[in-house]
């Protein structure tokens, strides 16, 4: 009987563990996965005096991040203003704004006007 409920004891223990170890292991993924998906998406670098990507498809809601990579100032400033302008952003400075209503949102660089970018939010 004692060792009945010994084995049992420890079997429930080691399904504890067990549970517990995916749970954290779950967890992990999440995190990581959440974390470098949103470092990752939706970025646009400003390099060599263009927008990279040119043409960006975002969801509505989600963040948009524009990096200056370029020794030259550069500016993000909507068509028809149509979201919010960034000031002269000096290299590596970032520039972010919410996706909105879905649409196809051109801008250009004001310094610049030749650069010029699309973001179509679905
Ligand atoms: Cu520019």
């Amino acid at each position: 009987m004692i060792t009945f409920i010994r084995k049992n004891k420890r079997a429930v223990l080691l399904t504890i563990l067990v549970v517990l170890n995916f749970c954290l292991a779950a967890f992990g993924n999440e995190t990581i996965n959440g974390a470098s998906a949103g470092d990752a998406k939706n970025k646009i670098e400003i390099k060599d005096f263009m927008f990279y990507p040119p043409t960006i498809t975002v969801k509505s809601g989600e963040k948009i991040t524009w990096i200056n990579r370029d020794d030259e100032p550069h500016t993000v400033v909507s068509v028809g203003k149509k979201f919010q302008k960034s000031s002269a952003l000096d290299t590596d400075q970032e520039f972010s704004i919410t996706a909105g209503a879905p649409g196809t949102y051109e801008y250009f660089c004001s310094v610049h006007p030749k650069m010029t970018g699309t973001i179509v939010v679905q």
